[in-house]
Parts: structure tokens; C-alpha cells; sequence
């Protein structure tokens, strides 16, 4: 298997883009289906980012509570993570990427999702062998282009993001079967082991996976890139997985007319007005619920008890704030 450092990592670049750097690593993007970026924030602005997305997996998101969701066992996902810190935003936008993603995607593309998680260390293999699905394969007969961009941020030892070099832009996107995974041709895994601020970019159609056994926590970042006026399968629909990007006024200074085409400025291809989720939630969510109700009573009631007291004993009230 070869590894990240067997596919050419340049160390270094400032934040203007070279059309020389870009083009090679264009090519190299449309020959393997993925390329390694060189290093494309300052330590300050990773370190905010590591800051910013570990307040995130402080605890599960609930109430007034902010955090992370869980919908599966082995990762905690954090979205939108362009909310968070400027050093996100910054990424999403970086001249070479544009540069990059350009001549790959072509005029049209934009950023269609910005999320990260949190892989929880395991031995199970649940995350197989797959290409991304996310446009409508009924209706487009075309396979479509769409590129991740994705950074880690944390060392990544085990559990990389592994990727069979070559296979991009030849099959539709889907999970594999067990008989097509035993054709695959393993001499070309690369397997993408990094330290904190790793960043790569990969087609979504190439063989992907992440790597087994994850042996320590990881965490990481992928943007989705791709024309927002490609219909977006169903699934997707229902759960407005695309929907516009949710961005923060204090990180959107100083954005160029391109910068904010690629953000998404102004369309809504993919707005559903008053959007809410098809499905139930859980009974656990409505035992929540319940429960959130009678202490928020059971508040009140101790506080009125107390106050009573406090006259009652002549006593001043306790300033809460
Ligand atoms: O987490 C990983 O390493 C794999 C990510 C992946 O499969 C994806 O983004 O589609």
C-alpha cells in the first residue's frame, strides 16, 4: 500500500494561488482522483479551527445547549462548521483550492456542504468501501463531478481516509458489494496518514473509505463542492442535506464577487422554505421533552418557595445574575 507521503506534498505555499502549482495539482487530481495539498493555513488559524470544533464535541446538542449531533455509533458529527471559526471560511475559499477547483469542476461549481466529525476509536468496519451518492441517478445519466476538500485536525496515525488511486469518473457513485470489492486493485490504495492540518483534496466518485481500525479518536473536516443545479437525489431532498450553506457575518469580511459565488451568495437552488424534518423524532426525544417541562415547573415552583421563605424571614432576595 503506499502511503500519503508517496504521492507528491509540496510543503509550503503563501496564500497566493500559482498557476503553475495549481495546474500540476489539477492534473494530478484528474489522473488519481485525488491529490494532497500542501500547507495552506498558518498555525494560528488551524489552532483556532481545533479550538473552535472541540467546543463543539463538548456534549451533544440539546435545548440552549449547543454540541455535536449523534445519529450513529461511531462518529459525532458537527455541521456547518462555517459558523465556527474564520479559519474554516478561509479554508473553503483558499485561492489554490479556487484555483484548483476551477479547472476541475469548471464555472458553475459551489460549496454545498461544510461538516466535520468526530470518529470514536473502533475495530468495526462500518464505513466500507464506497463513492459519494448525491445526485439523482435516475434522471442524470452524466456522472457528475463533485470534489471534497478535507483537512484533519487532529494527527491522524489510524483510521486514515483510504482511497483506491484511478477509480474516479468511471461508475456511478454507490456503496460496493463484497463481489466488487474483491476486484478492486489494492496495489493502488493510498492511505492518508497526516498530522493536524493534512488536507487533501479527492473526487467523490473515486473508491473511498475510512480506514479500519480507528485506534484513536480523529477529527476532521469535508467540504462538498459541486454545480448546485444538478438535481439532488431524494434522500438528500428529504433530509435538505444541501441546503444553503449557514455562514457568520463577523467571518464574510473582505470576500471577493468569486468568493461569494462559491459560497452560495444569493441562490436558492436548494432553499426549502420552511423546512422541517419528515420524521418523527425519537420516543427518547419526547421522554426529554416531558421531563425538560416538569424541572422547568418544578424551577419555578422551588424559586416561589423560596422567595416566600425570604419574606416571611425578612430576608433580602439573592441576586441570581
Ligand atoms: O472519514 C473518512 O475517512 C471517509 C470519509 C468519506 O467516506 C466521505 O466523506 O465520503
Amino acid at each position: 500500500m503506499r502511503n500519503l507521503r508517496e504521492i507528491n506534498l509540496p510543503t509550503n505555499f503563501s496564500s497566493k494561488a500559482r498557476p503553475a502549482d495549481a495546474n500540476r495539482l489539477a492534473t494530478e487530481l484528474e489522473q488519481n482522483g485525488v491529490v494532497a495539498l500542501p500547507s495552506l493555513l498558518t498555525d494560528e488559524q488551524l489552532r483556532g479551527m481545533q479550538h473552535a470544533f472541540a467546543a463543539k464535541l463538548k456534549r451533544l446538542r440539546w435545548n440552549q445547549f449547543d454540541g455535536y449531533q449523534r445519529t450513529e455509533p461511531y462518529r459525532l458529527m458537527v455541521e456547518d462548521v462555517l459558523l465556527l471559526d474564520q479559519g474554516f471560511v478561509d479554508l473553503a475559499i483558499h485561492p489554490l483550492v479556487q484555483e484548483i477547483l476551477s479547472r476541475y469542476l469548471g464555472a458553475n461549481y459551489e460549496l454545498t456542504e461544510a461538516k466535520g466529525w468526530k470518529s470514536l476509536p473502533t475495530k468495526k468496519d462500518f464505513h466500507g468501501w464506497h463513492g459519494d451518492m448525491w445526485y439523482d441517478q435516475n434522471v442524470e445519466t452524466q456522472i457528475h463531478r463533485e470534489i471534497k476538500l478535507a483537512m484533519y485536525l487532529t494527527d491522524v496515525r489510524s483510521g486514515a481516509f483510504n482511497v483506491i488511486k484511478g477509480t474516479h469518473q468511471q461508475q456511478h457513485p454507490h456503496n460496493l458489494k463484497r463481489a466488487e470489492i474483491k476486484d478492486l486493485p489494492m496495489d493502488r490504495r493510498i492511505e492518508l496518514k497526516g498530522p493536524a492540518g493534512t488536507a487533501f483534496l479527492f473526487d467523490t466518485t473515486v473508491i473511498h473509505r475510512q480506514g479500519v481500525p480507528m485506534l484513536e479518536p480523529r477529527q476532521a473536516i469535508f467540504y462538498a463542492y459541486h454545480d448546485p443545479r444538478v438535481r439532488i437525489q431524494d434522500e438528500d431532498v428529504y433530509y435538505n442535506r444541501y441546503h444553503p450553506l449557514l455562514l457568520n457575518a463577523a467571518f464574510l469580511g473582505g470576500l471577493s464577487p468569486e468568493d461569494q459565488r462559491v459560497l452560495g451568495f444569493g441562490n436558492k437552488t436548494n432553499f426549502q422554505p420552511a423546512f422541517t424534518r419528515h420524521e418523527d423524532p425519537p420516543f427518547i426525544y419526547r421522554a426529554y421533552c416531558a421531563s425538560l417541562g416538569i424541572s422547568l415547573r418544578w424551577e419555578q415552583f422551588c424559586e416561589r418557595m423560596t422567595a416566600r421563605w425570604r419574606r416571611i424571614l425578612g430576608k433580602q432576595p439573592a441576586n441570581r445574575y
